[in-house]
């Protein structure tokens, strides 16, 4: 993982990281649902002193100053709180003032850019061998936690290209410098104390918090709160190292997912073709029953049905527009999205799923040559959007679920092809209802 643009977008909403036309959203894997960590010891009488040796930023320090008391008061221990605290360093993706222009120009990355990166022939191959390799492990844990194996490999896969890349920041620092920095302070600082958490509960030393830019650690990249939560000592060492152990790591993740909400057995999407003419509106974001798809004509891409686990119904998403694949969303689409919540990202997930069970996907070929809106372009339409009454959400440039369904309403009202995809032609139309 690593940062496609570092901008003024950057914590528009969450973490901009996988800056794709859809959702380009990081909240850093497993939003969890939030628990502060349990304040591992009860304080003795009387305010202790604090004393560090400076990180050569002003900001740093004092934000250091100010945060040592309250973690102490939160219950964390003073020699645990000087073990994440000495020794921080500024990191300058959060710290410093960019001083380059933005280019006016900008394209976000088209999703099927981001596709092509991520589930790339190699990532694959690996994947499959991955699998082969470590059969056992693999049914264990899709026994034990209900996730199919084949969606483990391809969130280990796409997190640290199967352990290969887990980051080399230094996790204490990187979380230090994102509070410090002020936008996200109180994130940063509850992911600090979850680091304390783990120290005292002896699951790493501190040298080995190693982590992503954001803060993700170890092989499935996640979050310290995450990992205090949800984190398994599968191998059954007493430590659960995410970092080293595939197995702990690939277990702490399935052990995530299943209490996310994942549906043993189910697919997470099916890729569909559609008839000549569709009724588009149908499309992003309206959950139908199996039976209306199939009245609507709604045929599998690459053979089987199009409800293969007899779920009952689907949304039908388009991440292209009419011109690209389609594809039926189930429940564990959103599931996956409870990693990173990032469309793109779960579609990225589901297609190497397939892919390492020598399922080609998508079949439909991406619109590469569509006339795409830059950044501008699509700051107009969502202006334009919204001066018409069709609540597309901030002017932000990124064509989003908001914009797109707002757009897909606009389409629906003038008579068009209603697939909500922004190209210069709907531009043209809904600035010209102005
Ligand atoms: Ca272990």
């Amino acid at each position: 993982m690593a940062p496609i643009r570092m901008n003024a977008l950057f914590f528009a909403s969450a973490f901009v990281l996988l800056s794709c036309q859809s959702t380009p959203e990081r909240p850093a894997p497993g939003q969890p649902p939030v628990t502060d960590p349990t304040p591992p010891v009860t304080q003795p009488p009387g305010n202790p002193t604090w004393s560090f040796d400076s990180s050569g930023h002003a900001q740093l320090d004092a934000w250091r100053a100010d945060f040592a008391p309250r973690a102490y008061a939160a219950g964390h221990s003073k020699d645990v709180i000087h073990s994440v605290l000495d020794g921080i360093e500024p990191m300058r993706q959060f710290l410093s003032v960019s001083s380059a222009p933005v280019d006016q120009a900008e394209f976000s990355k088209p999703i099927w850019d981001y596709v092509d990166d991520t589930v790339s022939a190699s990532r694959l191959s690996t994947g499959r061998q991955k699998l082969a390799n470590d059969t056992a492990l693999f049914d264990a844990l899709e026994r034990t936690y209900g996730v199919q194996k084949a969606y483990l490999a391809a969130i280990w896969g796409m997190e640290t290209s199967y352990g290969a890349v887990i980051g080399n920041f230094d996790a204490p620092s990187t979380l230090a410098s994102m509070a410090a920095e002020g936008r996200r302070q109180s994130f940063a600082e509850r992911e600090l104390m979850a680091l304390m958490t783990i120290l005292t509960a002896g699951d790493a030393y501190r040298h080995e918090l190693i982590a992503g830019w954001a803060g993700a650690m170890g092989q499935t990249q996640f979050m310290p709160t995450t990992y205090v939560a949800y984190a398994v000592d599968w191998t059954g060492d007493g430590t659960k190292d995410v970092w080293r152990a595939r197995a702990d790591a690939l277990a702490s993740a399935a052990n995530y997912l299943q209490a996310s909400g994942w549906r043993p057995g189910e697919p997470s999407l099916v890729e569909v073709s559609l008839p000549t003419p569709f009724n588009y509106s149908y499309a992003n974001g309206q959950k139908q029953p199996t039976s209306t798809w199939a009245a609507l004509g709604v045929t599998p891409a690459t053979g089987g049905v199009i409800d293969p686990a007899g779920i009952g119904q689907s949304e039908l998403w388009l991440p292209a527009g009419a011109a690209g694949p389609a594809f039926l969303l189930y429940p564990n689409f959103d599931v996956i999205k409870t990693y990173n919540r990032a469309d793109s990202y779960a579609l990225s997930v589901s297609l190497i799923a397939e892919g390492v069970q020598n399922r080609p996907a998508p079949a439909g070929a991406w619109p590469r040559d569509i006339d795409r809106l830059n950044i501008e372009e699509i700051k107009r339409l969502q202006s334009a959007l919204n001066q018409l009454g069709y609540s597309a959400g901030p002017v932000d440039g990124i064509a989003g679920r908001g914009t797109r369904n707002a757009l897909q309403s606009f389409q629906i009202a003038a008579g068009m092809l209603a697939d909500g995809f922004p190209t210069r032609r709907a531009l043209a139309a809904v600035e010209g209802a102005l």
